[in-house]
């Protein structure tokens, strides 16, 4: 069995050490994903320069499938319901953190009033990337507009002022320097999802790219 074709490792389920698997079991037992290794640092990828986002200009729009825009600025960002998360971070390149900490607003308090049915997302940002998911995905306690790491403003280099963080998936689902999300009938592939890489993208399943 190659890494490529390893079982997924089921994050609450006992570590098995699988042919694929690359590194340490961590204090609580849990692996990591197949094909993965664990780094201490924290690596910049990006696909582009890093766009100087000023927070007296910067907006966050929500769009629904019926052509409606929710708008909300940085005052009123800060101004909603906050939550610290903990989470691990893998990315698609095979390094994997664990134990990050952020603190931003859950996408459960943004989404809450947006009269939408749409089940896909298309996320955009100052830069022009664009990433697309389910948007149960962004629902469930899973997801958040990141402003806050390790106590500090977000580093420009990492998506600040705030990016999505979403670290069930793949971290390039993760948008830095978000500025929208769509909310599509039917799904509509972003950037790297157009060069190959994965729809979805489960770091358990090893959905790296198109057909995985
Ligand atoms: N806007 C934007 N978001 C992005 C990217 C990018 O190039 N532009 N790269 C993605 C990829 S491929 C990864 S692995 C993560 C990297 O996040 P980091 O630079 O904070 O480690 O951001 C994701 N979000
Ligand atoms: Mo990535």
């Amino acid at each position: 069995m190659t890494p490529s074709d390893a079982p997924g490792t089921d994050p609450s389920g006992t570590p098995a050490l699988t042919p694929g698997f690359h590194g340490r079991p961590r204090p609580s037992g849990v692996a990591l994903p197949p094909g993965q290794y664990e780094v201490h640092d924290f690596p910049v990828l990006s696909a582009g320069p890093t766009p100087n986002v000023d927070t007296a200009h910067w907006q966050l729009e929500v769009r629904t499938e019926d052509h409606a825009t929710w708008r909300w600025t940085w005052a009123e960002l800060l101004a909603l319901p906050q939550d610290d998360a903990v989470v691990d971070l893998h990315c698609v390149t095979r390094w994997s953190k664990f134990g990050t900490r952020w603190r931003g607003v859950s996408l459960d308090v943004l989404l809450a009033d947006v009269p939408s049915a749409a089940q896909y997302a298309l996320v955009g940002c100052y830069g022009g990337y664009t990433t697309n998911l389910p948007v149960a995905d962004l629902l469930g306690g899973r997801a958040w507009i990141a402003h806050t790491y390790d106590g500090r403003p977000l580093d420009p280099l990492h998506g600040g002022p705030a990016r999505l963080l979403v670290p069930h998936l793949y971290l390039w689902k993760s948008a830095k320097w978000v500025r929208s999300i769509t909310l599509l009938r039917d799904d509509q592939r972003g950037f790297w999802e157009r060069y190959g890489y994965h729809d979805y993208g489960d770091p358990w399943r090893e959905q790296r790219y198109q057909g995985d």
